[in-house]
């Protein structure tokens, strides 16, 4: 027990057999390579970590990646194409409007690139083509007391109407013609004999069966000189400019 200290006289000598001392080491060994192969493990993982982001997750960068690339290959070679055909300011705008696609009265209206068409009432379609029928047939057009229904370049009807009858429809009836005040120019309406329509009375400087006309009164040219405007039964000579003066710058 030399140069052993007192402590350690006082713990009894351990003595081990050969085969269990070999037991021990190998389980020490296998235990060593388990605990090298974690670590090795564990720095995998963080220098996975630190180089970017799961594997999952790199693979979506990739194909994100993938399509951006794409994209950005794409808008260049159009534009190359574009560029590779005619420079845009010299190119000539395309009147689509030019071959008249629009049927039945339809109004071409170029749109970018395109054109569309503004169809009369009576017709629908891309281009007009669809027919839906007269618009006399359709029951908000039907005139009233015997009036007769006129379609109007497929966008419209009128009615005519039956003596004592008027309104867009001929819905409203006439007891006298001269209550509806048809004549212009306060000129004097009155009734015919039979009831069946109205005579105006022009004022003088008018005519017109509705007075609705103001005669030329500069007809045949009354000024010897300057220029004439015509009034109401009456004219004016403007001598401006001419030398001359007097009412016919005479
Ligand atoms: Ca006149």
């Amino acid at each position: 027990m030399a140069g052993r200290t007192r402590w350690q006289q006082r713990l009894p000598t351990l003595r081990c057999p050969a085969s269990v001392a070999g037991s021990h080491l190998r389980i020490l060994a296998t235990m060593t390579t388990m605990v090298m192969v974690v670590v090795a493990i564990t720095i995998s993982g963080v220098v996975g970590q630190t180089s970017g982001v799961p594997a999952a997750t790199s693979a979506a960068t990739t194909t994100a990646a993938t399509t951006t690339a794409a994209t950005t290959a794409f808008f260049p070679t159009t534009e190359a194409a574009t560029s590779s055909i005619v420079p845009a300011e010299e190119v000539e705008e395309v009147d689509h409007c030019l071959t008249q696609p629009c049927r039945n009265g339809g109004a071409c209206h170029m749109l970018d690139g395109g054109y569309y068409c503004n169809c009369p009432t009576r017709y629908t379609g891309l281009h007009c083509e669809v027919d839906s029928g007269p618009l006399c047939f359709r029951p908000e057009n039907q005139c009233l007391n015997n009036g007769l229904c006129r379609e109007i370049q497929g966008n419209y009807t009128i009615c005519a109407c039956q003596v004592r009858f008027t309104g867009g429809l001929c819905e409203t009836v006439i007891d006298n013609f001269c209550e509806l005040n048809p004549c212009e120019n306060s000129a004097t309406c009155q009734e015919n004999e039979f009831g069946d329509g109205y005579t105006c009375y022009c004022p003088p400087g008018f005519s017109g069966a509705q007075c609705e006309n103001n005669i030329d009164d500069c007809q045949p040219q009354p000024c010897a000189n300057g220029r004439c405007m015509d009034g109401i039964s009456s004219y004016t000579c403007d001598c401006t400019d001419t030398g001359y003066t007097g009412a016919l710058c005479q």
